[in-house]
């Protein structure tokens, strides 16, 4: 566990040999996908050669220089410039809604209240492609807990940043600003849903959503919102940025899911950046074990 107050910066170096380590006495990462590959299909036709390689960190370097963040560019490579300087702090969330104890608080209480964990998730992006990042940051469900979620919530709304004076990419007026998710309430209460805080053991960069943003991992990335101001607990499935964007493309659930294509891409695999084939993708992006029950008897392909 790693305590962004006392350890602020934690060099990469020590990340990958702490893998190497947990690769060496079996981590959990590595027999899943050893497993993977001995159940997977043989990739067909548009698939190159799907790779079974176990999962390694993504550099550093490439997590920071190849972001999606529209309220800054559509253009993944220009992002991380254009956001040095981005203010974020202080960085007050507003709590509110169907809860016990509605407030505004500062990104560096909740950073008091929940000590950062160290959690290695893969992040795969609908345009068909993933990285594999060592997030910090506290899972949704113990602020839930302390905020007090009320009867009659069943959806949580997230809100991201809104000001065109500071954000280019708000000005482009065919987005519904500000980027806004949402989950189903248990979704949000699971323990794999982050909020996280930093990477690579360094305080969050912009351009990764600083200074606080979520990370969902088993859906697809534009569920992870970033650099969240307003999480509201409602009764309604709340309208997201992408849905609203184009429903018949991005629908509320967003759940990883290889067999139900997006109209424009097939979702079947994916490039896992820095390597060169292909992988096949896995449903619920590798995390079925965890997940899968939150979805039994629905259709997943209705509710995509
Ligand atoms: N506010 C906001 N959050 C966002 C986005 C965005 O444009 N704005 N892009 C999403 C998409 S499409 C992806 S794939 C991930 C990318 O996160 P990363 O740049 O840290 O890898 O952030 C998601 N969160
Ligand atoms: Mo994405």
């Amino acid at each position: 566990m790693i305590n962004l107050k006392k350890d602020p910066i934690t060099p990469e170096k020590l990340y990958f040999s702490r893998r190497k380590f947990l690769a060496l006495v079996g981590s959990v990462g590595l027999s899943a996908a050893l497993a993977a590959c001995g159940v997977l299909p043989t990739p067909s036709g548009f698939a190159p050669s799907a790779t079974s390689e176990p999962d390694t960190l993504t550099p550093y370097d490439t997590v920071t220089h190849y972001n999606n963040f529209y309220e800054f560019s559509l253009q993944k490579e220009d992002v991380a410039d254009l956001a040095t300087g981005m203010v974020t702090q202080p960085w007050p969330i507003e709590i509110s809604g169907l809860v016990d104890h509605p407030q505004t608080i500062d990104v560096a209480e909740l950073m008091k209240a929940y000590p950062a964990e160290e959690r290695t998730y893969r992040l795969r992006c609908v345009e068909g492609w993933s990285m594999v990042i060592p997030w910090n940051g506290f899972p949704l469900h113990k602020l839930l807990a302390d905020i007090g979620v009320q009867e009659g919530a069943q959806y949580v709304k997230f809100t991201s940043v809104n000001d065109p004076s500071h954000y280019p990419g708000q000005k482009d007026v065919f987005f519904p600003w500000p980027y806004t998710e949402g989950l189903r309430l248990d979704e949000a209460q699971h323990d794999l849903t982050l909020l996280a805080t930093g990477l690579y053991g360094k305080a969050l960069p912009p351009q990764d959503g600083a200074p606080i943003r979520l990370v969902v991992p088993w859906k697809y990335g534009f569920k992870s919102i970033k650099s969240i101001i307003k999480i509201e607990l409602v009764t309604d499935q709340p309208a997201t940025f992408w849905n609203t964007s184009a429903p018949n493309e991005y629908g509320f659930y967003s759940n990883v899911n290889p067999a139900v294509p997006h109209p424009r891409w097939s979702q079947a695999t994916e490039r896992r950046i820095g390597e060169l084939g292909r992988r096949n993708t896995e449903l619920f992006n590798g995390y079925a074990n965890e997940v899968a029950s939150l979805y039994t008897g629905m259709d997943l392909e209705k509710y995509y």
